[in-house]
């Protein structure tokens, strides 16, 4: 379908900051999207914004994109995604921005779903037979995503069960179990929530996974649902002259590996993500042979398929983390999926710290077959993704 219109507007994201949304239109359909923002963004994503500004951003759309794009095809996206990189001409969207790309790139897919009366989902993958990925919700943190919590980002649970909307209000009710512990742990002082809407509470990082146990453990035997507990180290943040300092120890890279080793054991963790630095991967390998838990790259990754291909041959990890914005196009977050699912490596579909009512993660997620999709659990922005999962499930029955 050829694209008649295209537009990009300003708006705010779930942080008050302000992020882009795209349109596109055909003259059968149309697609919007919108880019979220990170807090922990990894060394190696693409450059958000030039120079940092939105309306840089937006300026160059407006005179340099936009009417190149018009009267290109809907359907050939890796020919729309090719040309945006061409037009950007640099390695890491500094001129464009990564988040105008990547509104753009999604809006395409999305017009061109919506032109040929499909869903995103039916439009992205290539087999007909599909999955819901298991929710994977943060619900008590702290990192860059919060003042006063924990040092470790986010601690999660992940309920597995066929029916989706069962799975989401068993992490929904871990969330609410979590406020009551801590209101019963500190009756006096006043709690807060982070920027996924996780609670934060003045807690040492092992006591804050203790209190996550206990809220799941009581909500699996209320409901029956299996719950998982895992977390998002965003190590990254606190690792500063070749050691990890937390509030209560500092440790050395070895330190580090048998530390999350300890804890996975401990408390059997389903999954970590960027347990370690984003460069080391040798230690990331070390970690990885010693556990059947899901080792998350992350910032390690940045959705990159170069840095893919170099923890696959390292053998760094047995899971990435998936943000199409870290990489500013769907093309090359399929070919990170693709490369991922070669080397057998579960993919998690992800939100941002900073996010919009936007929803085409939740049909990526299904597209790619994603083993989770990590999405919080309170806040418009977040539930906006969980129902939306639930209307893509009444599809498949
Ligand atoms: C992460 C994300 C989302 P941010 O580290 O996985 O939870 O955080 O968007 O701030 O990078
Ligand atoms: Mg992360």
């Amino acid at each position: 379908m050829i694209i008649k219109d295209v537009a990009i507007r300003r708006i705010i994201d779930s942080r008050g900051n302000p992020t882009v949304e795209a349109d596109i239109k055909t003259s059968k359909g149309f697609g919007r999207a919108a880019a979220p923002a990170g807090a922990s963004t990894g060394t190696h994503e693409v450059v958000a914004w030039p120079d940092g500004k939105v309306s840089k951003g937006m300026e160059f759309a407006e005179k340099e994109v936009i009417p190149k794009l018009l009267g290109l095809s809907t359907d050939n996206q890796n020919e729309f995604d090719r040309l945006l990189k061409e037009i950007d001409g640099t390695e890491n969207f500094s001129v464009m921005g990564g988040n105008i790309s990547v509104a753009f790139s999604l809006a395409c897919a999305k017009a061109a779903a919506d032109s040929k009366g499909i869903n995103l989902f039916e439009h992205i993958s290539e087999k007909k037979s599909y999955s819901i990925p298991a929710p994977m919700s943060n619900v008590l943190g702290g990192g860059a995503h919060a003042v006063g919590g924990t040092d470790i980002q986010e601690y999660l649970v992940t309920a597995f069960d066929e029916d989706i909307t069962i799975a989401i209000e068993a992490n929904a009710m871990v969330h609410k179990t979590v406020k009551t512990l801590l209101t019963d742990k500190f009756p006096n002082i006043a709690l807060g929530k982070g920027d996924e809407g996780a609670w934060v509470a003045p807690l040492e990082n092992v006591e804050a996974l203790e209190i996550v146990i206990k809220a799941a453990d009581i909500v699996e035997r209320k409901t029956g649902v299996e719950i998982r507990p895992g977390l998002d180290m965003a190590a990254s943040e606190f690792y500063h002259d070749g050691k990890y300092r937390y509030k209560e120890q500092t440790l050395t890279p070895e330190e580090q590996v048998d530390f999350v080793l300890g804890l996975i054991e401990e408390f059997n963790l389903h999954s970590v993500e960027d347990p370690l630095d984003q460069e080391d991967f040798d230690s990331w390998a070390s970690l990885t042979g010693q556990t059947d838990a899901l080792i998350i790259g992350d910032d390690l990754y940045v959705t990159n398929p170069e840095r893919l291909q170099k923890g696959i041959d390292m053998k760094s990890t047995n899971s990435i983390l998936i943000k199409p914005n870290q990489i500013g196009t769907l093309t090359d977050t399929e070919n990170a999926v693709k490369l991922a699912k070669k080397a057998d490596m579960a993919t998690v579909i992800s939100h941002r710290s900073g996010e919009t009512t936007d929803t085409t993660i939740s049909h990526l997620g299904v597209a790619f077959g994603s083993h989770a999709i990590k999405t919080g659990i309170m806040g418009g922005e977040r539930i906006a993704k969980l129902n939306e999962l639930v209307r893509i499930s009444e599809q498949f029955r």
